[in-house]
């Protein structure tokens, strides 16, 4: 099929009206596409290693001079950036759907948690608080403070091209910290443009230092030149578990801190009192959004065997009938997988749960959605017997495995009982289910919903998960903790120096 839009002329305007220089787009040696169409979009100029180390290095000295810089005042150029993406947020947002393939408006979506985050940032550059703790020693006072740590790297992935960069990015500069980003090979556009915007914030602020924030485009290598740097404090990493399982012992190695975000495979469990209306809506967005390529996407759902009957062809209608197309020419509400291994990676699970007897809706490639190169599918659903074969790992695709469940117990073992443990979620309207369901003894999750989906978290919350998915925790709450250094200071302002735990030490 013949698309209306040129994607590169396209690209090439919103790239240049936010300012991006063409250098490092035209002619570069690494070819960028747009999943809409499978078509090349860009010429992304790559940086070299020796590159990538210079400006570690020139990020090194830019810490130097932010640590210094009050936090408030650090908040204002953060304050400067969320205006900036204001002022952006439709150009940025297009290039999102272009570059990630995002409907609109989750790409608009993407830009509105930008903004957000600034916005909890600039309140956050006001505070960094830290404590005063009751010293056992008379005329002492004990105190912890917080202090900037040092370069932070960012390694982010394709599906949230620039809302996750931002959030480590706006945390980490009222922290006072700079930050050498390494986006994912997908998606270098965005990060270009993201930075352009952001540099106009900084030409408004003044007297940043130079450094405070810069992309290294490239591959692996590129990765590794920012996770081995000794100049590097702290690489908060996004992406998939085998990418984490080598970062974080590389990091661990030379005792550089690390944030993982890595795989989920999120479930929800449907209760015989769930406003199914609402649930259904949960789980459509949960399972079907973003084509099932956000790491919060609902994979697995365990429905009470009383409902099973009445909820779950209801689902299967939803599924039947929602809306597969270009984002940029149709109203559709998924837009298209990443690339051509995502595909094969989801036909390949698809495979496996049927040869374990599952029994599937969907799945199937939508060729009149794009031209050849471009991979459209129906989100599958796929009715399993037992949790076994491919629902027990994350497929990076929109495949909801959807099983019966007896007891609540059982439906909360089965939900944990998988590698990572990211996202989850509870449709209930009984009081005693949602709350077993949050306890200790419930959801082993780093996110554990009510009534909501396990996707489309707000940046107040901190966000993160355990076990496999990485144990990192980004965005709000007291996240902002894991970019500075602590320091207990014990202060004497008595004349005397008694000594801890009663020793003595008469000279
Ligand atoms: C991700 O997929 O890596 O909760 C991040 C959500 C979004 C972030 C997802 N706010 O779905």
């Amino acid at each position: 099929m013949k698309n209306k839009i040129d994607l590169k002329s396209e690209t090439a305007r919103i790239l240049d009206k936010l300012g991006v220089p063409e250098s490092a787009w035209r002619d570069g040696d690494m070819a960028s596409f747009s999943p809409v169409t499978g078509e090349q979009t860009a010429k992304v100029r790559t940086t070299s290693p020796e590159e990538a180390r210079r400006m570690i290095e020139a990020a090194h000295e830019a810490f130097k001079a932010w640590r210094l810089v009050p936090a408030p005042r650090r908040g204002e150029l953060v304050r400067l950036f969320g205006e900036e993406l204001r002022a952006a947020k439709e150009d940025l947002g297009r290039l999102v759907t272009i570059e990630a393939g995002k409907i609109p408006s989750e790409g608009l979506g993407e830009v509105q948690e930008m903004i957000d985050i600034c916005d909890f940032a600039v309140g956050l550059s006001r505070q960094l608080y830290g404590l005063t703790i009751a010293s056992e020693r008379p005329g002492h006072r004990m105190m912890e403070t917080w202090h900037p740590l040092g370069v932070v790297g960012v390694i982010s992935a394709f599906n949230f091209p620039v809302a996750v960069w931002s959030w480590n990015t706006a945390i980490a500069l009222v922290c006072g910290d700079p930050v050498v980003w390494k986006p994912s090979e997908k998606t270098p556009l965005t990060a270009l443009a993201a930075q352009a915007i952001f540099e106009r914030a900084l030409k408004r602020f003044g007297d940043a230092p130079a450094g405070l924030s810069q992309v290294i485009i490239g591959d692996r290598t590129i990765g590794e030149v920012l996770v081995d740097h000794p100049k590097v404090a702290l690489v908060s990493a996004t992406g998939s578990t085998r990418m984490g399982r080598e970062v974080g012992p590389r990091l661990a190695k030379r005792f550089a801190r690390s944030i993982l975000e890595l795989g989920g495979n999120n479930a929800g469990i449907v209760c015989p009192s769930a406003d199914l209306d609402m649930t259904l809506r949960a789980v459509a967005f949960g399972a079907m959004g973003t084509a099932g390529q956000r790491c919060t996407t609902l994979r697995r759902l365990f429905v009470h065997e009383s409902i099973y009957e009445s909820f779950v062809p209801r689902l299967i209608r939803a599924y039947e009938n929602v809306t597969v197309g270009n984002p940029l020419e149709t109203k559709a509400l998924v837009g298209p997988l990443i690339d051509k291994a995502a595909f094969e990676g989801m036909q390949k699970a698809i495979e496996e749960a049927k040869a374990l007897g599952g029994k599937v809706t969907g799945g199937q490639r939508v060729t009149e959605a794009g031209p050849e190169t471009a991979y459209y599918v129906r989100p599958a659903l796929v009715e399993m017997p037992s949790q076994a074969g491919p629902v027990l790992e994350e497929t990076f695709a929109p495949i909801l495995y959807v099983m019966k469940y007896r007891d609540l117990e059982e439906a909360i073992e089965l939900q944990n009982a998988v590698k990572a443990g990211l996202s989850s979620s509870i449709f209930t309207l009984n009081m005693r289910e949602a709350e077993i369901f949050l306890s200790a003894a419930g959801s082993d999750c780093g996110i554990a919903n009510v009534n909501i989906g396990t996707s489309g978290a707000e940046i107040g919350g901190a966000f993160g998960g355990e076990k496999e998915t990485g144990g990192g925790r980004e965005s709000g709450s007291d996240a902002w903790k894991g970019y500075m250094r602590r320091a207990t200071n014990t202060i004497n302002y008595s004349t005397q120096l008694p000594l801890a735990q009663g020793v003595t030490f008469d000279i």
